[in-house]
């Protein structure tokens, strides 16, 4: 992957304008400061390797050199009353992506993609206020292509997988960002539309099942309120959060936010 391979691969996608390294901290970081300076919408960070490749609560995202996929897309526009179903979009648009592998994948809420029930992306979205108003969305996805992007197990919180595992041979990197990105733009135009919450609601991993939301900032911080909501998910609302049904039979609304979902064993 270079720069040149790259523009080539993206000629037909209407992006403003593509950032390329080798190695750097991290993409988001990268577009963060270009989008508080003149990036215009649509402009991509991309690197090879991340060395400070970041999740949320600043957990560590791994993108070993030559291995992954790693980029930050800069949006400008369109988003303001939508942040929070961006994360639907990118997920959603990484699975159109898989689908054209003939693979299908699930979306673990909030940020997660999985293949045979193991986390195959992440997704990190960050935002750049100017005054009041949201200015910008940075939309991060980290994907494993090869195998060798997958962390070691001790260092995981959930099984992960890589493409190359998957399908027997890694699918090139620069097609398959082209596919991400051209299912990303296709789709943009749906972002405020019940159809984008239904599609997403449709790939839920653990839909009808019992889970658990844990909150881990109050886990890190140890100042427990209610640590732990356990209830049947049930689905999304308009805004994207989640919908359980407690253990208690009352309807429970899951914001975004510093939580982690897990799968838990009995049923409701
Ligand atoms: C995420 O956070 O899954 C969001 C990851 C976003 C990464 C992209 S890469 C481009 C852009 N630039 C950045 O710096 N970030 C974005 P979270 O849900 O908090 O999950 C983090 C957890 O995933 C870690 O604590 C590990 O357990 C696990 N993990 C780390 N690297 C992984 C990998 N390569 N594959 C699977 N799991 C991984």
């Amino acid at each position: 992957m270079n720069e040149n391979s790259l523009k080539k691969a993206l000629t037909k996608i209407n992006l403003g304008a593509l950032r390329y390294f080798d190695s750097i901290g991290s993409t988001n970081d990268e577009a963060l400061a270009w989008a508080a300076d003149d990036a215009k919408d649509l402009s991509i960070v991309i690197a090879d390797e991340q060395t400070q490749g970041r999740g949320r609560l600043n957990r560590k995202w791994f993108t070993p050199k030559g291995s992954g996929l790693a980029f930050s897309l800069i949006l400008r526009t369109t988003l303001r009353p939508h942040l929070s179903r961006t994360v639907g979009l990118a997920a959603l648009s990484i699975a159109d992506a898989l689908l054209k592998h003939g693979l299908s994948a699930q979306i673990k809420w909030p940020n997660d993609i999985l293949l045979n029930e193991r986390k195959l992306a992440g997704i990190l979205v960050e935002s750049v206020w100017s005054g009041e108003d949201m200015d910008t969305a940075v939309i991060g996805m980290g994907i494993n292509v090869m195998k060798e992007a997958v962390p070691p197990f001790h260092l995981l919180q959930f099984p992960a997988i890589s493409l190359g595992e998957v399908l027997g041979k890694p699918p090139d990197r620069e097609r398959f960002l082209h596919d991400i990105l051209a299912a990303f733009i296709t789709r943009l135009p749906q972002i405020g539309s019940d159809e984008l919450i239904k599609e997403w609601e449709e790939k839920l991993a653990f839909r009808g099942q019992r889970v658990q939301i844990i909150n881990e900032l109050e886990q890190k911080t140890k100042q427990s309120t209610m640590n732990t909501v356990t209830g049947k998910l049930l689905g999304l609302e308009p805004d994207g959060s989640l919908r359980l049904r407690s253990e208690h039979g009352n309807l429970v609304t899951v914001h975004f936010g510093d939580v982690s979902l897990r799968p838990s064993a009995d049923t409701i």
